[in-house]
């Protein structure tokens, strides 16, 4: 995915909410937001191909990013940083707080960030606003509360492409490469660690790259710096030699470390960002492999490397063989622009098939999530046209699915011989996302009992940063869902990370199966598995694990459908 397109979609959002918050009208922000979506997701490098070729830019809009793409901002944008002041913007980032309620606060009441509004609230002083019940104060509280609880950390999709555009902006390293949490795949990364072995120029030339907006610490092994992207990078250059051992050290985590550190201090040894040591002696430095065989155990992958049982697996050799990105098979959980998606069944099935699966799923929203306008007689339409599709791709099995609706109930919106025409059918939770646990347990326990539902999509819901996992008894959920063969998805965006590898872990203790998909809305979306597999290694799961491995056959089969 080309990062200037993703840059080009942030600034237009960017101008979207300040347009917005400017008293805009809706009808344009809502054309900015399609174009910010359609961008994003465009799969071309914005600056190869005229702007006006993707759908949804019309002239206006191109012309602003055609400036964008030439100075990195465009006039309209500028104007509208100048005349919003800052508090209003600072405001405006607390996910539960809308434009007009941000302005009004800052201009009636003088409140410039979370920390004022938390203090205001608190003190009573918005007691009695227009507009401002008890319920909305309580909502704006909890809003403050999500963003602190990511205190600053950002997801796995931020954080990766940032690594990477370190690593390609220097080229004079010999070798580099990322540790820290971003290497064990973590959900969310709080810093990046890059590991160098290069010139000590190396960090000159970090230095005095675009990306970055402040030095914090800057020395001749270690040089920290924050970016435009408010996330800190440590640059850290080490000597060639103890190149194995410092990428253990800085790739923890911290208690996986103190675990090793402690089996080489009952050698009598001495293990340190550089080396294992017996007195002056080396015993093994280089590579992770000779390091971790020196202490007699398997070498440790890094997803697994949190001190959860790893340690003693590997020394009796009893690690698992993770699931890797090139044992997915297929996706079960896509969508088109027949609902939310961007691109057509025809595009998204054709880069499907560009990345060598054998089966792929189609499956769009149902009708009870209304604003899609969803109807039975539009999905058999499309069942027509992947049935038609299905001769050009002889080597991919074509799945039509669809995503349904978990109601509050736990039903969902069609009866058995509907569902029964659908070969997926993904079932997730949409809405009510406030039900107490008890309701919120029986409802997903309900929707593994229906026959009709083969996987449980995004399962908590949760959106980093902006919205909390839902509130259920999830041991019993994974009892239900193990018992009655229903699988739970690992929905790989990164920002939805859903499940968490936490919960991937407790499900798999209770026998659940998984599915790693993309839930694609474009087709740049097709790559988001990548960080899927992340959570599922992190949740110790291995290709039996996932159906998505499995081969066609085998999947047809789980699905109660013939081959
Ligand atoms: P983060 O940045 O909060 O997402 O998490 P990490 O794991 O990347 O933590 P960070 O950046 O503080 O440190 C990177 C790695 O360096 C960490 O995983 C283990 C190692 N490390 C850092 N400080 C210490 C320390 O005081 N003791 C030990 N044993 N290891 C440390
Ligand atoms: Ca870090
Ligand atoms: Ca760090
Ligand atoms: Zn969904």
């Amino acid at each position: 995915m080309a990062r200037v397109n993703d840059e080009a979609a942030e600034a237009l959002q960017e101008y979207a909410e300040l347009f917005a918050l400017t008293g805009g009208d809706a009808f344009r922000v809502r054309s900015y937001q399609k174009a910010v979506k359609a961008i994003a997701g465009y799969p071309h490098d914005l600056r190869q191909v005229n702007v006006r070729e993707v759908p949804g830019v019309g002239e206006a809009i191109a012309k602003k990013i055609e400036e964008f793409l030439e100075r990195g901002s465009f006039r309209q944008l500028d104007a509208l940083r100048e005349q919003v002041p800052d508090g209003v913007r600072r405001l405006t980032k607390i996910p539960t707080l809308g434009p007009k309620t941000a302005l009004m606060l800052y201009t009636d009441h003088g409140i410039d960030s979370a920390d004022s509004l938390a203090e205001a609230i608190g003190a009573g002083r918005l007691k009695g606003v227009r507009g401002l019940g008890p319920k909305t104060l309580d909502n704006l509280l909890k809003g403050i509360e999500q963003m602190r609880a990511s205190g600053g950390r950002v997801h796995l999709g931020v954080a990766l492409g940032l690594a990477e555009q370190v690593i390609a902006s220097l080229p004079g390293a010999e070798r580099i490469t990322y540790a820290g949490s971003l290497r064990r795949f973590r959900e969310t990364v709080g810093d990046i660690d890059v590991l160098a072995v290069g010139p000590v120029e190396l960090m000159e030339v970090f230095r005095a790259q675009p990306y970055v907006t402040e030095i914090v610490a800057a020395g001749d092994k270690k040089t920290s710096v924050r970016t435009d992207k408010g996330v800190q990078v440590d640059l850290r250059v080490v000597p060639a030699e103890s190149w194995g051992a410092a990428l253990i050290y800085f790739t923890g985590s911290k208690e996986h470390n103190v675990r090793i550190r402690e089996m080489a201090v009952k050698k009598g040894w001495k293990l340190s960002e550089y080396g294992l040591f017996e007195g002056e002696r080396v015993i093994a430095a280089a590579t992770e492999e000779e390091i971790y065989a020196a202490l007699g155990m398997q070498w440790v992958h890094p997803a697994l490397r949190e001190d959860g049982g790893e340690v003693a697996a590997a020394l009796k050799g009893e690690l698992p063989a993770l699931v890797e990105l090139s044992d997915l098979k297929g996706d079960l959980h896509t969508h088109t622009d027949l609902t939310d998606g961007i691109a057509s069944l025809e595009d998204m099935v054709a880069a499907a098939a560009a990345r060598g699966y054998s089966y792929y799923a189609i499956t769009d929203h149902a009708p009870d999530l209304t604003m899609q306008r969803m109807t039975l007689d539009k999905a058999l339409e499309q069942r027509g046209q992947v049935e038609a599709l299905q001769s050009r791709y002889p080597a991919m099995r074509l799945l039509h699915g669809t995503e349904l609706n978990i109601a509050p109930d736990g039903s969902v919106d069609w009866p058995l011989e509907v569902l029964e025409g659908f070969d997926v059918r993904v079932a997730s939770v949409h809405s009510h996302f406030t039900q107490s646990r008890d309701e919120m347990t029986r409802r997903f326990i309900a929707a593994c009992e229906n026959p009709g539902v083969h996987i449980i999509g995004h399962p908590t819901t949760r959106k980093i940063g902006k919205r909390p996992v839902v509130d259920a008894d999830w041991a019993e959920v994974f009892k239900a869902a193990a018992r009655t063969g229903t699988a739970m998805e690992i929905d790989s965006f990164p920002d939805r990370a859903d499940l968490p590898s936490d919960l991937a872990r407790l499900a798999k203790h209770h026998g659940v199966r998984f599915s790693i998909d993309s839930d694609a809305h474009a087709v740049t979306h097709l790559e988001n598995p990548k960080f899927g597999v992340g959570i599922a290694q992190r949740a110790w799961l291995t290709p039996d694990d996932v159906i998505n491995t499995w081969p066609l056959e085998r999947l047809l089969h789980f699905l109660g459908r013939t081959p």
